[in-house]
């Protein structure tokens, strides 16, 4: 863990006592400070007793000598309202902070030559923060992977000076992380996602902007072309001086790297020159993946690696679990887990790969639905619609797409299996890709994509 020094002998709250909530109490303790933490829910604050902190309701002490209150990211900041122990806290003159804020501390504290990259973006996060671990790893560069991604920063091995902290952001996590300060930034994509936590898309794109805005300052900021809202982020922090690379799987850039027809290029000055093939590789299929593959060899060759053995590398990554993830394949169905598409945008992705799709989407939905998705309709043979969204889906679907209200997943396994295989096809897909949030029937995207592997498997 890392011990978080900055904040030894002060009384601090913590809020939220989920997997970064519950790291960042130990971290703490562990650094010296007095901590308290609370959680709305009596199931998380009986597991951290069990642990040994310290439970106390926040909305009934005295915050008189509260200097600090930590926030997970999963609470409310700004949005729909500030969490009551927001209120409190500020009412008290208390800073309100996240895990990754008090990382920032402990490594300018103690970590001075260490590196940050930190990458943002509404999709491809993930497989971007893996692939570039991975990467570097393989040159033999010291590094660690956390944050968004499912490891709680506080509890990668204490900071220390030589390392690579690979780190995903999600634009809560940048809301609570005033001094974040990499040495590369990148930002992916934008678009519509998490509304209903910054209550505006443009206040959302300004959270993200922030940690391209530190890194053009410091180091260097890797920003994806192929969005409107990123481009015009380049293009403003070059104008303040900044120190932009612009990314693209859509064809040519003026100065950074793209991908076009399956193969990487580098375009810096007047010279363009092939860096790299991604044609064959199972993990990063999908011109969305090229992106992705684009933006870690930008970081990467920014980090001094050399080009022929970030290719090497590339070809050799294994992918993350639910993300457009083979499962499995039966007869001559193919079976893909994409769990992680839990909006539109995401789930066109997948829905572009393949054809015919028996396509299992539906869950909590998000603003919007599946509106976007009509130009990929032709493409699925039939729909199994499960969770809250599926009667609007059936709605969005109806007249268009054959569609079967499953209800559950594993219904809808069962029946898309067996819709599949009666295909005509040389390669039906049963993709899952719900377009929605997992939360009405899962705990989280892994466990309703570790629920689809199960299915398949009981086939
Ligand atoms: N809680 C309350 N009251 C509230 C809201 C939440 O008490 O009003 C409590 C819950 O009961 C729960 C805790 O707060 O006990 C949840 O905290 P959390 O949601 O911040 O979850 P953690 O387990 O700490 O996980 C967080 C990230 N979760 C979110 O941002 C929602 C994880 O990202 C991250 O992997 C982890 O820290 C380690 O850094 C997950 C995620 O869904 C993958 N991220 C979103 C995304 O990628 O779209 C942003």
């Amino acid at each position: 863990m890392v011990p978080v020094t900055s904040c030894a002998d002060r009384q601090v709250a913590v809020f939220g006592l989920g997997l970064s909530g519950v790291a960042a109490a130990q971290a703490l303790e562990a650094g010296g400070a007095q901590v308290i933490v609370w959680d709305d829910n009596g199931q998380k604050r009986r597991h951290a007793r069990d642990h040994g902190l310290t439970v106390a309701d926040l909305s009934g002490i005295s915050w008189a000598g509260v200097e600090m209150l930590v926030l997970s990211p999963g609470v409310p900041l700004t949005h729909p309202a500030p969490h009551w122990s927001v209120e409190l806290a500020r009412a008290a003159g208390a800073e309100v902070v996240g895990d990754t804020e008090l990382f920032e501390r402990e490594r300018a504290l103690r970590a001075k030559n260490s590196r940050l990259v930190a990458i943002t973006g509404t999709n491809g996060k993930s497989t971007t923060t893996a692939l570039i671990t991975h990467i570097l790893a393989d040159s033999g560069v010291p590094v660690a992977m956390g944050g968004n991604i499912g490891v709680p920063i506080l509890a990668l091995d204490d900071v220390a000076d030589g390392m690579t902290y690979v780190i995903e952001y999600s634009s809560y996590q940048i809301d609570l992380t005033p001094s974040l300060n990499p040495s590369v930034g990148v930002l992916l994509n934008l678009s519509e996602d998490h509304i209903d936590r910054h209550g505006s898309f443009e206040h959302y794109a300004e959270v993200k902007e922030r940690l391209a805005r530190a890194a053009a300052r410091r180091g260097l900021a890797v920003i994806g072309a192929d969005d409107a809202a990123s481009r015009r982020i380049a293009l403003r922090l070059e104008k303040s001086g900044g120190r932009v690379l612009r990314v693209s799987a859509q064809g040519p850039v003026e100065r950074g790297i793209f991908a076009e027809d399956g193969k990487l290029f580098q375009a810096l000055d007047d010279s363009v020159h092939e860096v790299g093939d991604l044609a064959g590789i199972a993990s990063l299929r999908g011109a969305h993946n090229w992106q992705n593959a684009a933006a870690a060899f930008a970081v990467c060759r920014s980090l001094g690696l050399h080009g022929a053995a970030i290719q090497r590398a590339i070809s050799s990554f294994p992918g993350l679990a639910h993300r457009m993830e083979e499962v499995r394949r039966i007869g001559k169905v193919l079976f893909i887990n994409d769990s992680k598409a839990t909006n539109a945008d995401a789930a066109a992705r997948s829905l572009g790969e393949f054809e015919p799709i028996y396509w299992i989407a539906g869950g909590q939905p998000k603003s919007g639905g599946i509106e976007a998705l009509k130009p990929f309709f032709g493409r699925v043979a039939h729909a199994f619609l499960i969770g809250e969204a599926a009667e609007s889906f059936a709605k969005t679907l109806d007249g268009k797409v054959p569609f079967t209200i499953s209800g559950d997943l594993d219904s809808a396994v069962a029946e898309a299996a067996r819709a599949a295989a009666g295909s005509k096809a040389d390669e039906p897909v049963v993709l899952l890709a719900p377009a929605c949030a997992s939360f009405d029937q899962f705990a989280n995207f892994e466990a309703r994509g570790w629920a689809f592997r199960e299915a398949v498997e009981r086939l």
